[in-house]
């Protein structure tokens, strides 16, 4: 790399600002400020920032490759990033600059945030686990990049129609994605199909067998950079997103012939393969144009770090010494017989060699518990995409069973068990297995989710290797979900501890003395209503729903999924419902509350989408019924998204972690809406674990089974009707749905649901539905006191520090990366 010097960066002041921005609006968007969309303003104002960022990128990516530092590759297919914006802002240090510049213009920064088109990129935890690590990896000036599909359809947008949930394609590219720098010239080609033949290499004694691949066809991988700026610290790393695009010599060859169609034909079917992303939350569905997202993006990325990133001629036999790539989950997991084969087949590498090699360069985290969410893909599907890893798979395996045999013997029901390759239903690679064989380490996401893996679902191979298994509980970025959500609270922090926090997050702690406080308190409960009537305002205007606005506000936002039990939640409100309809519960002694859901059903999940149009339909009922409103509210808006996540988080009162104790891995949400200062009404799972033993039993409200109770009634047989007859608010809850209350009087329309909970209710809903409903009681009887309710609301912000991602992010630094923040 040569020395050239680096333009440097506009005038950091308001004048300055005006200047570059208008120099955007003029010559980049093309034109003036008198005839400018809202769009083209927003353009010009996101390239402005970018130009604040630029020197700072070109700075980190020449540093990284001059002192090629221990790096981690972060290789996850999901990347839910929120808006870029405010973001950007924040760690230019540009907030106020950009603000005044703009209304010395006659512009208004806020009407051009709600321009922005958030680029969902993922489905839910997972993804957005990943941007929040990104951020703090920049933040705390990790050398690291992040690898993933640039999917031109993020998640599906919903709407409801009937109460019901429809899907709409989600064009987030359509008005321009200033974020973006495309690299065309950068592009990667990736094969799939065809065979494999062997052929000797040398001669006589020399002579070894060797395999090579013959592919049937081709795409290139075109990257396309973002910017992940750190947090005021000069930083800025680099998040690279691949798109697929048709090779041009097939282009050529089709043109040769003279037939266009099939030319724009091939062009269509390679360009599929980054169009969209599966929707699905743990439920993989198997398709083949998954797997070749999975492959494509992952092929891209070791090639793109062994290419571009390392110096050449690097000896690829220390590979390990400068990169660790960590698996977010099965997704990326066809890295590791991706790895062999480079080494292998294109370095000629011999095979043991090769091994010593991948097995020291991958890490790998497992997100979840339901078996059904593992991954597996059937030999037959990829074989036939990419037949010589499917080789080099089978090899993998053969050698590590070889070592199953030597450790415990030839005890066959353990080696099929422990098998990379499973034979029923179908004959189809494990890809978590493959992943634990080839990984250093692997990992939980909470404490109880990592000990459930080596106890339960990898109890096998954590027989194996003991020391391979670790816990990495999962943490959530400061700077988006307080300093940037929440600027009442921050600011109120800020004023009692100063601002380190926003970088060393359990200086929090510092703030106890200050939940004694009355004053304090009052101004935190101030704080909180204006984030109410914030959430009032954006419910308003986004989705013309009107809520009250000085209502204990109880929030449950996540993925509809069985195991979540959003079920729970709405037979809750049904039989609040209920109880003040017949006059059991006197209206004017009920705590008036606002329940939010916010959820997203993968398109292919009926129940999910049942209980979807249950929620919609108990809300219409409820809201409309001339007692039951004046103390329940229930609202639902629709494409719940990080967006609305930012609004709705600060302004909650209480957060709904209700989750089958044993399924939910971590969760997050859970995280931001303590350090927001909500109190949680949860079960004993995943990081609800942790969270409760940080901020103490006195300032959460536990319920429900614990996850081996849980286990041992699964164990002796469920029977959920025992419950529904024993429990009368239950059977008449669970009734009035039955009779059709919320379905005009139709008893058909939520049958499925109530005899799936009658009838084997898998996340024993109505086991803990007596349990959930004393939880609230006590939920209740706690907010009528305000005082004793802000103070727990503050020491649940002030021992949540543990749950930033920065922490998390050490966690894997010290214990799997071992790499380290790149000094000046
Ligand atoms: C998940 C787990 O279900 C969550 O409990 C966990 O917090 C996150 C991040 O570790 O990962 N695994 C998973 O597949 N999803 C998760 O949220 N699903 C989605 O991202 C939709």
């Amino acid at each position: 790399m040569t020395d050239t010097p680096l333009i440097s960066s506009p005038e950091h002041s308001v004048e300055g600002f005006v200047r570059e921005f208008l120099r955007e609006l003029n010559f980049t968007q093309g034109t003036v400020l008198e005839r400018a969309s809202t769009n083209d303003t927003y353009l010009a104002l996101a390239r402005t920032v970018r130009h604040y960022l630029m020197a700072r990128w070109m700075e980190t990516t020449t540093a990284h490759y001059r002192r090629q530092p221990k790096a981690v590759a972060y290789l996850s297919a999901e990347f839910l990033l929120g808006r870029q914006l405010d973001n950007a802002l924040l760690a230019a240090d540009l907030e106020e600059i950009a603000a005044e510049a703009l209304a010395s213009l006659g512009l208004d920064l806020d009407v051009l945030r709600q321009a922005e088109v958030e680029p969902g990129l993922g489905n839910g935890g997972l993804g957005r686990l990943a941007a929040c690590f990104i951020d703090s990896l920049a933040t705390m000036s990790v050398p690291a990049i992040g690898y993933g599909i640039r999917y031109e359809y993020g998640i599906f947008r919903q709407t409801f129609v009937d109460g019901r949930q429809f899907e709409e394609p989600d064009h987030w590219l359509d008005n321009g994605s200033p974020w973006e720098f495309a690299h065309p010239e950068h592009e990667v080609t990736v094969s799939f199909g065809g065979h494999t033949e062997k052929y000797t290499e040398g001669e006589g004694e020399d002579a070894v067998e060797r395999s090579r691949w013959v592919p049937g066809w081709q795409v290139l991988g075109v990257p396309y950079n973002y910017m992940v700026p750190g947090y005021r610290n000069g930083r800025v790393n680099t998040l690279r997103l691949w798109s697929a695009r048709a090779t041009h010599a097939f282009d050529l060859k089709i043109f040769n012939y003279g037939d266009y169609a099939e030319a724009v034909r091939a062009q269509t079917f390679a360009e599929n393969i980054t169009k969209v992303l599966y929707p699905e939350d743990s439920t993989p569905q198997g398709k083949e144009l998954r797997l070749q997202q999975q492959y494509f993006f992952v092929a891209c990325s070791l090639r793109d770090f062994i290419d571009q990133l390392l110096p050449e001629g690097f000896d690829l036999h220390r590979l390990h010494e400068r990169i660790c790539f960590q698996l977010n989950d099965t997704h990326p997991v066809i890295a590791v017989p991706e790895l062999m084969r480079i080494l292998v087949d294109d370095h000629g590498f011999a095979w043991d060699e090769a091994w010593e090699v991948t097995r020291r360069c991958f890490a790998y985290t497992c997100h979840t518990l339901l078996p059904e969410a593992l991954e597996v893909w059937p030999v037959e599907l990829l074989g036939r995409l990419l037949p010589r890893h499917l080789e080099i798979i089978y090899r993998i395996n053969d050698e590590f069973l070889d070592e199953v045999r030597e450790t415990f013997g030839d005890d066959e029901l353990l080696v099929r068990r422990m098998s990379i390759i499973a034979e029923h239903p179908f004959r189809a690679v494990r890809m978590a297995h493959l992943a634990t064989v080839a990984a250093t380490k692997v990992n939980g996401v909470a404490e109880l989710h990592s000990q459930l893996l080596r106890d339960k679902v990898l109890a096998d191979f954590a027989n194996l290797w003991p020391d391979k298994f670790t816990n990495v509980t999962n943490g959530v970025t400061p700077r988006r979900f307080v300093r940037l959500a929440n600027p009442g609270l921050s600011a109120l922090v800020t004023e009692a501890i100063g601002d380190g926090w926003v970088t060393d997050l359990d200086r929090l702690r510092e703030l106890e003395p200050f939940a004694d406080d009355p004053e304090f308190r009052r101004r935190f409960r101030e704080v909180k209503s204006a984030n109410k009537q914030r959430l009032v305002e954006l419910l308003e205007r986004r989705d013309g729903i009107t809520v009250p606005t000085d209502t204990m506000l109880d929030v449950m936002v996540k993925r509809l999924h069985e195991y979540k039990r959003q079920t729970l939640k709405i037979l809750h409100v049904i039989s609040l419902y209920d109880r003040i309809v017949s006059g059991e519960l006197d209206v004017d002694q009920v705590v008036p509350r606002t329940i939010v859901f916010g959820a997203k059903a993968a398109p292919g999940y009926v129940m999910a989408k049942e209980i979807i149009a249950l929620i919609n339909h108990v809300g219409t009922v409820v809201n409309a019924h001339p007692v039951a409103s004046r103390v329940l509210h229930v609202a639902f808006p629709a494409n719940y998204d990080v967006t609305v996540a930012e609004t709705l988080v600060p302004a909650a009162d209480l957060s709904e972690q209700i989750s089958l104790a044993g399924k939910e891995a971590s969760g997050t949400g859970n995280m931001k809406f303590a350090l927001n200062g909500a109190l949680t009404i949860g079960t004993d799972d995943g990081a609800n674990v942790e969270i409760r033993q940080l901020v103490g039993d006195d300032h959460f409200f536990l319920f429900g089974l614990t996850e081996p109770e849980a286990a041992a009634i699964a164990e002796t047989g469920y029977r959920p009707s025992a419950y529904y007859e024993e429990n009368p608010t239950l059977r008449r809850a669970l009734d009035l749905v039955a009779k059709g209350e919320f379905s005009g009087g139709d008893r058909s329309v939520f049958e499925p649901v109530v005899s799936n909970l009658l009838g084997e209710d898998r996340f024993m809903v109505l086991a803990d539905f007596q349990s959930y409903l004393d939880a609230q009681d006590r939920v209740e009887a706690y907010y009528r006191d305000p005082e004793a309710w802000s103070r727990s609301a503050v020491l649940n912000v002030a021992r949540s520090g543990f749950f930033s991602s920065d922490r998390s992010m050490r966690d894997y630094l010290d214990r799997i990366w071992h790499a380290e923040p790149l000094g000046d």
